[in-house]
């Protein structure tokens, strides 16, 4: 058994996700965590709003409420979209919390400490106009790296550099549009990163198998020239962590609040504190899955986030914890998604164009969102969400090849045993033949689950219930009966054993309908088949069950055609 600290990049509190976002981190983690916790790991699932900087703060604005009391509200509401989805974060934190900002108070002490902040008058933009700072992605423009217009003040999000808004070409308020801006001199805190390059570099090169698309954008801003240039760690912001705290190394920092990224990492960290807290657990709980002098040495951990948060991840956090000097447990191993892309273009907030993840939870179960969405991860490439494809993962996965076997199986038994698994005969060569083919499949997919390709995992999933169907299809159990109910016997006592196999393997995808069907096959414990054989006579001749209902709904063309006019986006 090993312990796996797992972490979710945490949703930005402002609004709710869109789909992309939830396959981008929260639900391959979730299935993941799933699948470890299901072979006896010992897991901890952290996951968080991401709650400080501007935009936080515009949001309350314009929903009129203070902005702790506007987070609030939305932790909230994204706690129970994640519910609603089966997320099982172990803790799903705040980073606006106590815990938070002492942590992160703590290792910006530490770092300055170690000589590795820096106190420099820095070039702000002001917006006459809105008249406030515009830090960040307040402030839009060119870039002066790939001529993208409308790249962000600290990020491109076309070529992905980390950028500062006085970079940026033709710079404009993204607040009012407003092109008034003037450029006036404050104090910040800068995180020496340049000095930390070599060491960053050995970190990252130690890494065995890390995914192309993660060390590829780590090495490319690593070696990139100003890709790991000292950046400002602290905003002229009142919303956030106060830089200027009790004991601070640094004086006349009053007013400013350090910056959403430097904050929003250490929350991974501050949530499993919090989540010792919420438990009655003491420091050593939580520390024993953070700090490697404190028990962490043996942990495996694991993050997962779209690909626009890797140089975060790859060079500012971890400089953030080695900097420190402290034994933080760093990353283990970096999974990163690409982009999924609505009906051939972007999902847009502003449009009204794809699907939100309270819109989804609204029209479908959330296991068919969490089937489609997970069996077409955008992995390897970009994925593509449409209706059809859609409507097809549903009804042929789900419903023609999943839910038809389990109630094909269950209602010809109840018709010809009664519910209970029959008596009589004796697995043959039909049933070794197929347990030898699932067993081959049961190998791969926990090879790529392990590996995290979860997606090539769910196409291993899908041939183990195809293979129980091409099983059902050749048994023939309905017209053997009529000559030998004894061979007819065996052959359903096989199949519903087949059932409780797949409720076990798809719980890590779609566990709700893996509950059902466990609750209908009437079984409480049912661990993960590491001996195929075993698992495949683990419902004994009388062992009685309830047909379960339908588990999986069709969705007719018309229906189909209904959403994509109602997701279709105003343009
Ligand atoms: N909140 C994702 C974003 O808003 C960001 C992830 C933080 S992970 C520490 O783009
Ligand atoms: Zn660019």
């Amino acid at each position: 058994m090993s312990r796996i600290l797992i972490t979710s990049a945490l949703p930005y509190i402002n609004g709710i996700k869109h789909l992309g976002n939830l396959v981008g981190s929260q639900l391959p983690s979730d299935a993941y965590a799933r699948f470890m916790r299901a072979r006896g790991h010992e897991v901890m699932f952290i996951c968080a709003t991401d709650e400080h900087g501007t935009p936080a703060e515009l949001a309350a604005a314009k929903a009129g409420v203070p902005v702790a009391e506007f987070c609030e509200g939305m932790w909230q509401v994204q706690k129970d979209i994640a519910d609603g989805f089966r997320l099982s974060f172990d803790y799903f934190g705040r980073s606006s919390s106590t815990r938070n900002r002492d942590l992160t108070q703590h290792l910006a002490g530490k770092l300055a400490e170690n000589g590795l902040i820096e106190e420099v008058s820095e070039k702000q933009v002001y917006s006459n106009a809105d008249g406030r700072y515009l830090p960040d992605r307040y402030i839009e423009g060119t870039c002066p790296n790939c001529g993208f217009e409308n790249a962000r003040g600290d990020q491109c999000e076309n070529c992905t550099k980390q950028l500062d808004p006085t970079d940026l070409i033709n710079p404009r308020s993204a607040i009012s549009g407003s092109t008034d801006l003037e450029v006036r001199e404050t104090k910040h805190l800068y995180l020496r990163q340049s000095a930390m390059r070599d060491d960053l570099d050995k970190w990252i090169d130690s890494q065995e198998g890390w995914p192309i698309l993660t060390t590829s954008i780590a090495k490319k801003w690593l070696h990139d020239g100003d890709g790991l240039r000292d950046r400002g760690i602290t905003r002229d912001l009142d919303w956030g962590v106060p830089v200027q705290y009790e004991g601070a190394p640094w004086s006349g920092m009053e007013g400013k609040v350090f910056y959403v990224w430097f904050d929003a990492p250490i929350e991974y960290i501050a949530a499993t504190a919090e989540w010792a807290d919420a438990n009655g657990l003491d420091d050593a709980a939580w520390e024993s899955w953070w700090r490697t002098d404190k028990g962490a040495d043996d942990v495996h951990y694991v993050q997962f986030m779209g690909k626009d948060n890797v140089p975060f991840h790859t060079l500012s956090f971890p400089a953030t914890l080695m900097g420190s000097g402290e034994d933080w447990k760093l990353v283990d191993f970096i999974k990163s998604y690409n982009w999924l892309t609505y009906e051939g273009g972007k999902f847009s907030t502003s449009q009204g164009r794809g699907i939100f993840m309270n819109q989804a939870l609204e029209i479908m179960p959330s296991d068919y969102w969490r089937w489609w969405l997970l069996s077409n991860a955008p992995e390897s490439s970009d994925s593509d969400f449409t209706w059809e494809s859609f409507q097809g993962g549903v009804n042929k996965d789900l419903a023609d090849v999943l839910g038809n076997f389990v109630s094909r199986v269950t209602k010809f038994c109840r018709s010809k045993f009664g519910e209970m698994v029959p008596e009589g005969g004796e697995y043959g060569a039909a049933e070794a033949a197929v347990t030898a083919e699932i067993a081959k499949r049961l190998k791969a997919y926990e090879t790529h689950m392990e590996a995290i390709e979860i997606r090539k995992a769910t196409v291993e999933l899908r041939a183990i219930w195809v293979a129980g169907n091409e099983y059902l299809q050749a048994a023939a159990p309905w017209s053997v009966y009529k000559t030998d109910p004894d061979a007819a016997a065996a052959m359903v006592r096989f199949a519903l054993n087949l059932i409780r196999l797949y409720a076990v393997l798809s719980s890590p995808f779609i566990p709700d309908a893996a509950g059902k069907i466990l609750a209908a096959m009437n079984v409480t414990e049912a661990g993960w088949p590491d001996d195929l054989e075993a698992a495949l006579s683990a419902l004994p001749a009388g062992h009685t069950f309830e047909v379960p209902e339908v588990l999986f709904a069709k969705i007719a063309d018309e229906r189909r055609e209904e959403l994509e006019a109602q997701f279709a986006g105003k343009d």
